[in-house]
């Protein structure tokens, strides 16, 4: 072919929008919702005027045929998405668009970050007891001083041997450091967070209370005075799933769309969510959150569906990007549930832990959760940061320091290396 047939081809193609942008499916897609990746360096209102016109010509020439109904606008500096109702005649029309990077179907899927459900199969060792929470319980000084082995966590990531020397001191406590947590919403007024609780955000318009528990959980780890790592952490919560657990891509994506365009630095962000298969729009929207200058810190795989599974399998948490951490229990060894293979980052203890309960104010949970395991991470990122890190070299500082070759059992990939962070002056 000459040059000049060649250059007319390429004009031809690019005029006529031949190529179609990608399109991902999802395991069980809701009819006609779509997400739209839209290119960063695009005018965003321009595309929504392009589909709004089509729409309008769509509607004179062929009545309730090809409709673009667009759902939900999310035009932020890092991250562009529109969620889109639209059907099969417009779908080809928006992957020639050339703002849109992908199209990925909605999820319909009920999708949970609440892992503390029930979990018989796993409780295989007498020393498993993922999804079995010991609820809700008011601890007493004496019951705390009785379950020292449930602070196995807080004991463990400040040495470097496994045997507990009862230091939990910590160089640092991430005073200044804002934690976004998007999960199922915090019980603010818990007596372990100090006032340092906000709700920031409730996706579905409520009052951001938790009524799951994976939430409160979480921040406890991250944040508690007593059970946590950041002792002076602020916490922000974000609240993307209700009572029921029932949520979508588009409620999460809405979730990190608003963290990005309002949050105060340093930020650490920890997301409970994890979803196989698909994903390819939650884990844009996370990455974005390390554009947009933090530290985004997600747990290897859901506890439910980890068993013999990889983190790679998972979104966000297969991307390198993030900080992606598996469990281990108290002995090291990596638990039964938790995610591995080579897209996991670090471990962190994630078994039969005390921590914050959603029940009330002074009550205290003894539970297994791979989200306790990243809200370790997400606690020593804080305190790094509090210490004035900078939030790019803020994974690498956590990798570089973890404990290495000491996580036991099979990890299929995933490099040996416990969190560990220096204890400071006792
Ligand atoms: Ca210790």
């Amino acid at each position: 072919m000459c040059l000049r047939s060649l250059i007319v081809l390429v004009l031809i193609t690019a005029v006529c929008g031949g190529s179609l942008a990608p399109l991902y499916t999802a395991q069980e897609p809701i009819p006609n919702r779509y997400l739209l990746k839209v290119k960063n360096e695009y005018v965003f209102s321009d595309l929504v005027d392009d589909l709004l016109a089509e729409n309008e010509r769509n509607a004179q020439t062929a009545p309730g045929f090809g409709h673009i109904d667009i759902l939900n606008e999310m035009d932020g500096t890092y991250l562009k998405i529109l969620y889109v109702d639209l059907d099969y005649k417009s779908l080809d029309t928006v992957r020639k668009h050339p703002a849109v990077e992908f199209v990925e179907e909605e999820d319909g899927r009920p999708i949970t970050s609440d892992d503390n459900a029930d979990l018989d199969e796993f409780d295989l060792s007498g020393i498993d007891t993922a999804g079995k929470r010991d609820h809700s319980k008011r601890f007493t000084q004496e019951d705390f001083e009785l379950n020292q082995g449930a602070f196995y966590g807080l004991d463990r990531i400040n040495q470097r041997e496994l045997e507990p020397d009862q230091n939990l001191t910590f160089a640092g406590n991430g005073f200044g450091v804002n934690i976004y947590l998007v999960s199922t919403g915090v019980l603010q007024t818990h007596e372990d967070f100090d006032c340092r609780v906000r709700m920031a955000y409730d996706v579905m318009s409520k009052t951001g209370e938790d009524c799951s528990g994976s939430g409160t959980n979480a921040a406890g780890i991250a944040a508690g005075k007593s059970v946590g790592v950041a002792k002076a952490a602020m916490v922000h919560s974000v609240r993307v799933h209700d009572c029921n657990n029932t949520e979508s891509t588009n409620r999460h994506v809405s979730a990190i769309h608003w963290v990005a365009n309002n949050l105060a630095k340093p930020c650490v962000v920890m997301l409970t969510i994890s979803i196989n298969s698909g994903g390819k729009t939650l884990q844009t929207a996370a990455e974005s959150l390390v554009d947009a200058g933090c530290v985004v810190v997600v747990k290897a795989a859901p506890i439910r569906q980890t068993y013999g599974k990889k983190a790679c399998d998972y979104s966000p948490g297969r991307s390198h990007r993030l900080i992606t951490v598996g469990a281990t229990y108290q002995n090291d060894g990596k638990t039964l549930w938790s995610g591995d293979g080579i897209c996991v980052d670090i471990f962190a203890p994630g078994n039969n832990l005390m921590t914050t309960s959603p029940m009330d104010d002074g009550y205290y949970d003894k539970i297994s959760s791979p989200n306790l395991s990243a809200a370790f991470v997400a606690g020593v990122a804080a305190i790094h940061l509090g210490n004035k890190v900078d939030a790019a070299d803020v994974k690498h500082r956590i990798l570089s320091d973890s404990t290495p070759c000491v996580v036991g059992n099979e990890l299929l990939g995933a490099p040996n290396r416990l969190l560990y962070v220096d204890p400071g002056q006792s």
